[in-house]
């Protein structure tokens, strides 16, 4: 106590990033086992507002060039096909300019779905995601997160310090190789029109190659949602659709990979008990990997997630198919390492409280540090001046908010 009062007190000398600089707020996690107290805040189903496609030159456009259909990925698929033929993009810190492009475009028309009430928070999906699995994250899934707070609107953005972006440029190439069988899969299970297979492009091509893997290429969606008091505006990448896009986010489809340890055929055997193949699948996947895989899915509004199975040399073995809504129930009351989502939402909806607490009228330009230490909580500071010109990074930015961007939000009002 007698810290906080010791940097209160030079209040009228300092501007208010060097005010608060020593001053920290904490928040602890829940306990990830025990329910929440109180009713759990509700989450409402997400409304697409705008779709957009990132094309090869990475440039973002507003149409559904880069939307890929999903079709039956062929039994035995490859997954180290074409990976010297990869188109790579190199990792680089990553901003919210194009949710903030989508954003603003859908301000300008008006979109009904925006009428409700005004919106409390605009962050990429991912972000959303490892927010609220934060408090089941293990020891090494430690992050960083800046806010801004710009007319009552919270803005997340991760923070990649350089030694972070650094060591995600240079993947250990076994570790190269697994994020490359990812994208294979997505290629073996995408084509550009629905049911169509896809036709081999170059000699050697295995049948049902949707063509080589560009990282560049990106197909998003944005949409509102609601947790407890605060409306979301989300954005996320989707990997496909199921038969048709209907411009909402129901026939949208995730696709990840999973390794498989033990053999896969067991799988058959169990198909009758559902029981066994939850308890099976768990074994496979993993609880923590299939809480992110739930959570990622469910806050885009995706309802179908589809786990190609492989081997560690990257053959897919079998696929498996869920619903994105009955995960948490595969996973209630299995034992010691089973997660429950109405933590997340809870500590969601108290996360975002708390930062409307502390943040609440601060200088706009401002930018705050979140620190998510596993197991224990968040920490919350204001930047100081030299780190925000970290954030800014030479670039035309009020903090990590584009100069147009701030100009079109601070003329408005
Ligand atoms: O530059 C970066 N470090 C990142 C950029 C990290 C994470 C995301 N992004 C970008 C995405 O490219 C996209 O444009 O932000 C936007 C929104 O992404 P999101 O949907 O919020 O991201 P997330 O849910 O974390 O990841 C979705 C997908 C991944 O699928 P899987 O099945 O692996 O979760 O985005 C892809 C990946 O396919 N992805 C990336 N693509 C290129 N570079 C990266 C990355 N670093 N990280 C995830
Ligand atoms: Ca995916």
């Amino acid at each position: 106590m007698s810290k906080r009062a010791l940097s209160e007190v030079d209040d009228t000398v300092a501007s208010p990033a060097k005010r608060l600089r020593h001053d920290t707020q904490q928040l602890a996690y829940p306990s990830p086992t025990s329910a929440p107290r109180g009713p759990t805040p509700p989450f409402q189903q997400p409304t697409q507002l705008i779709s957009f496609s990132y094309t090869p030159e990475r440039v973002l456009e507003f149409d559904d060039s880069a939307l890929r259909y999903f079709v039956q990925p062929p039994n035995g698929a490859q997954l180290g096909h074409a990976y010297e033929r990869w188109n790579r993009r190199p990792e680089s810190r990553p901003r919210i300019d194009g949710l903030l492009r989508a954003f603003s475009t859908v301000r300008a028309k008006s979109h009904p779905a925006l009428a409700s009430g005004p919106v409390g928070v605009v962050s990429w999906r991912g972000v959303m995601t490892r927010i609220l699995t934060a408090p089941y994250a293990e020891e090494r899934d430690g992050w960083e997160l800046n806010v801004m707070s710009v007319g009552g609107v919270l803005y997340f953005e991760e923070f990649l310090s350089e030694a972070r972006l650094e060591d995600k440029n240079n993947l250990e190439p076994r570790q190269r190789r697994q994020t490359y069988f990812g994208y294979a899969f997505e290629s073996y299970c995408t084509a550009d029109k629905p049911g169509v297979p896809n036709v081999p492009q170059h000699p050697g091509d295995p049948p049902g190659w949707g063509g080589d893997v560009d990282t560049n290429v990106q197909w998003c969606s944005v949409v509102r949602t609601k947790l407890g008091d605060t409306r979301m505006v989300i954005g996320g990448e989707v990997d496909c659709v199921r038969d048709k896009y209907t411009g909402t986010t129901d026939t949208f489809v995730e696709l990840k990979t999973s390794l498989v340890i033990r053999g896969p055929q067991d799988s058959v055997k169990f198909e009758k008990y559902s029981e066994c193949i939850a308890r099976l699948l768990l074994l496979m996947i993993g609880y923590r990997k299939l809480l992110k895989f739930y959570m990622q899915s469910f806050l885009l509004g995706v309802p179908e997630i589809l786990v190609g199975f492989r081997t560690p040399s990257g053959q897919v073995t079998t696929t498996q198919t869920f619903k994105t809504v009955e995960i948490p129930r595969l996973v209630r009351g299995k034992g010691p390492h089973a997660w429950d989502p109405s933590v997340c939402f809870a500590w969601g909806d108290a996360f975002l409280e708390f930062l409307k607490t502390q943040i609440r009228d601060k200088e706009e330009r401002t930018v705050w540090r979140v620190a998510f230490r596993p197991k224990v909580g968040v920490e919350l500071r204001v930047l100081d001046d030299k780190e925000v010109e970290g954030v800014v990074a030479g670039e035309e930015r009020v903090g990590f908010l584009p100069q147009w961007y701030w100009d079109e939000v601070v003329t408005e009002k």
